[in-house]
């Protein structure tokens, strides 16, 4: 069976919220529509960009069956399933396959808690199985002292666990994960700073916050590595991460609430991050526009 099933540059979508952290279901269709307009493959859904673990399940489920809704098959809609709880977990990755995904994936279960290898086959190999959707794991830098490629070896071997999403930027690591199952594995890229260095090592693709911002240019940067153009390919690079720079910079620990405000600016209505997150003033986003105008990234 093919395990390589995600390519390409794909947006982790944030998830547009009003004051409540009600979801804005009309706001998910033109953000879809002009990111797939720009180049994108698919969609990251309710991941860390779409603060997935701060909402209720039910919104959760709500921004998934809009994002599906609006894709209407035309990019790969891969939604992210972890939470603190496994049985909600597995309650996501159900309401995920009825609402109609093409893959599911899940942060590992340590986030609060220390798990051995062994407790975290048990867990992935329980969530995998509760739908057929291919399934990727999420290799994230707070696991990396766990021996990935050793996890994801035994994971291979459940059916549906096709790769992984992996945003530790040690890209000798990634190349590790590639060269299991003589490359039959899903390995996309993380940190979008430095997208070319993952399929430099082997990544079929990316997903990441900033591609909702800056669509095209991701979606070029891919294509001229698949053309084998890479001084093209860094050209793009080098706009991106311009571009990065200010969303860190003013995103002040929390790229996501640059991210949504850079696609308000984009004529996109994506509301605040979840509470406690602070909220822009006047000043600071006359700044932060200034800053993106500079960089080419609005106009
Ligand atoms: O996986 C994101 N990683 C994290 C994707 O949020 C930890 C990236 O898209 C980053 O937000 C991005 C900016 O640093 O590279």
């Amino acid at each position: 069976m093919d395990k390589v099933l995600f390519r390409g540059a794909m947006a982790a979508l944030p998830t547009p919220l009003d004051g409540n952290g009600q979801v804005i279901v009309e706001s998910v269709a033109p953000l879809i529509e002009h990111l797939l307009a720009s180049g994108l493959s698919g969609f990251y859904v309710t991941g860390g960009t779409g603060e997935g673990v701060a909402l209720p399940a039910a919104e959760r489920a709500k921004m998934v069956e809009a994002a599906i809704k609006a894709n209407a098959g035309r990019g790969k809609i891969v939604v992210h399933i972890g939470s603190i709880e496994p049985k909600e977990a597995i309650w996501l990755a159900k309401q995920a396959a009825d609402a109609g995904a093409d893959g599911v994936s899940a942060v590992p279960p340590d986030y609060y808690f220390r798990y051995n290898e062994n407790e975290m086959v048990a867990y992935y190999t329980k969530l995998a199985g509760a739908t057929k959707l291919p399934f990727l794991i999420y290799a994230i830098p707070k696991t990396a002292s766990m021996d990935m490629c050793g996890l994801m070896k035994r994971l291979l071997e459940v059916p549906n666990i096709i790769g992984a999403k992996d945003t530790r930027a040690n890209y000798y690591e990634l190349w590790k994960l590639k060269q299991l199952n003589n490359g039959n594995v899903n390995v996309i890229n993380g940190p979008d700073e430095s997208l070319i260095c993952g399929l430099t090592m082997g990544a079929d693709g990316g997903i990441g916050s900033t591609y909702n911002v800056m669509p095209a240019w991701f979606a070029k940067l891919y294509e001229f590595f698949q053309a084998g153009d890479f001084e093209g390919a860094r050209a793009m690079q080098t706009k991106i991460n311009r571009g990065i720079a200010v969303l860190l910079e003013h995103g002040r620990g929390n790229v996501i609430r640059s991210v949504k405000m850079a696609l308000e600016f984009q004529g996109f209505k994506y509301g605040p991050c979840v509470f406690p997150s602070f909220e822009y003033n006047e000043a600071e986003k006359a700044a932060l526009k200034k800053a993106l105008q500079e960089v080419g990234v609005i106009d």
